[in-house]
Order: C-alpha cells, then structure tokens, then sequence
C-alpha cells in the first residue's frame, strides 16, 4: 500500500491524497508534523526528503517528492488523469510548472503567513504576495473562460495540482477569490464533484488551526 507523509494544512498533499482517491487507491498517511519543524530536521530530511517538504509519496521501496512528479508518476502508473494525446501531456506538463511556480506558490506563501506563521506578516510583503497571486488567478480564470478543465474537456493532473488549495476556507487567506474569480470558482465545484473528494482537513493528519493573523 502507498504511504503519502503529509499534514492537514498541506494543500501540495492535499493535490496527491486527492488523486489518490480519485484513482480508488489505498494509502497510509503518515504524519509531518510540520508545524513543529519536523521537515527543518537534518536527520528527517536525510531520511525522508533532502528537499524539506511535504508530501512524500512511498510506493513499496520507492520513495517520490514534488507533488507534480508524484502525480505524474500515479498518473502513468494507473492509467489515468494524465493526458490522453501527446500534445496533452505537454500542456498538462506546462500547467503544472506554472502551478508550482506561481499559482500554488505565491498563494500558500501568502495564506501560510497570513495564518500559520510565527511572527505577524509584513505587510509590504503580503502586498506584494497578493499582486502575484492575483496575477496567476487571473490567468487561469481566463484560461476556464473557454475550458471545463485545464487541459482538454476532462480532468487531469493539472487540475488536481492547481486546485490543491482552493478547498480550503477562505477565512485563512481572507481574498474572496472565488467570488472574485467565477471561472475559477465553477472549475473548484467540478473538482470537487469528482469521485474520491474529501476536505483537506477531513482527510489529512494533524490538529486544525484556526488563522492566526
Ligand atoms: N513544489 C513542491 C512544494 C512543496 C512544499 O512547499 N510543501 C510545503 C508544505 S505544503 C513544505 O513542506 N514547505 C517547507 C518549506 O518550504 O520549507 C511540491 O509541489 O511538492
């Protein structure tokens, strides 16, 4: 069975245990305790991940880090979500970087600090997170304007990598995004209409916090 290192507020393990169900496979969560430095430790990233973060995925001896090649990796392996046409894959590819540079980034730094942190946000900081994150939404709510999903008329990869963080409650980024973004907000609804769909904080280990900031 797989075993997916992940924590509640991890909306990069949110995309992978997602899929996961989506794809009917068992897994095993195990619990980064994230909040408390587990990840800073140099004795948990020399034995479970160089890079210092979650998710991990293992798969028997087999062990998987970056949310976009753990998918990639359950796409090929189960034969489905991944693209159905050569150019596809490419486009599928090309949204997941983005995702992981800008979209998925920029909004988990904002909504991290707004939130999670230890220390109140700077808030020339957060200006200038937020001028980033709008830009990336902006650009996918275009993209949904003439498409169901990211890529093609059915859900890939690419979908489950960018929505990671839509599922959480808004209170803990306070933006009114899917009202401000309506395209964005039909595409979270299809998301979350697919087979497997649970709330990141019904489905992964670790104590709710309610926003700090
Ligand atoms: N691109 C990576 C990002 C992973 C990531 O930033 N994970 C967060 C938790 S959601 C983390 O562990 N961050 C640790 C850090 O930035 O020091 C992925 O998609 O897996």
């Amino acid at each position: 069975m797989y075993k997916l290192h992940c924590f509640a507020q991890s909306g990069n393990s949110f995309k992978v245990a997602f899929l996961l169900r989506a794809l009917g496979q068992a897994y095993e969560p195990v619990f980064v305790d994230f909040m408390n430095g587990a990840s800073r430790d140099p004795a948990w990233r020399e034995a479970t991940n160089e890079m210092g973060e979650a998710p991990i995925l293992e798969d028997g001896t087999r062990r998987i880090t970056q949310s976009g090649a753990i998918l990639s990796y359950l796409a090929d392996k189960h034969g489905a979500y991944g693209g159905t046409t050569p150019e596809e894959k490419l486009e599928v590819l090309r949204w997941i970087l983005f995702d992981n540079h800008k979209f998925t980034s920029y909004f988990a730094s904002y909504r991290f600090s707004k939130s999670f942190g230890p220390v109140a946000p700077d808030p020339a900081v957060m200006a200038w997170l937020k001028g980033r994150l709008e830009v990336a939404y902006d650009i996918v709510n275009k993209h949904l304007a003439k498409t169901p999903f990211m890529v093609g008329n059915a859900p890939t990869i690419a979908d489950f990598s960018l929505s990671g963080y839509a599922f959480y409650p808004e209170e803990e980024n306070g933006l009114d995004l899917l009202n401000r973004y309506p395209h964005v907000a039909a595409w979270v609804a299809r998301m979350q209409a697919l087979p497997g769909w649970v709330a990141p904080y019904d489905l992964m280990p670790g104590d709710r916090i309610l926003p700090k900031w």
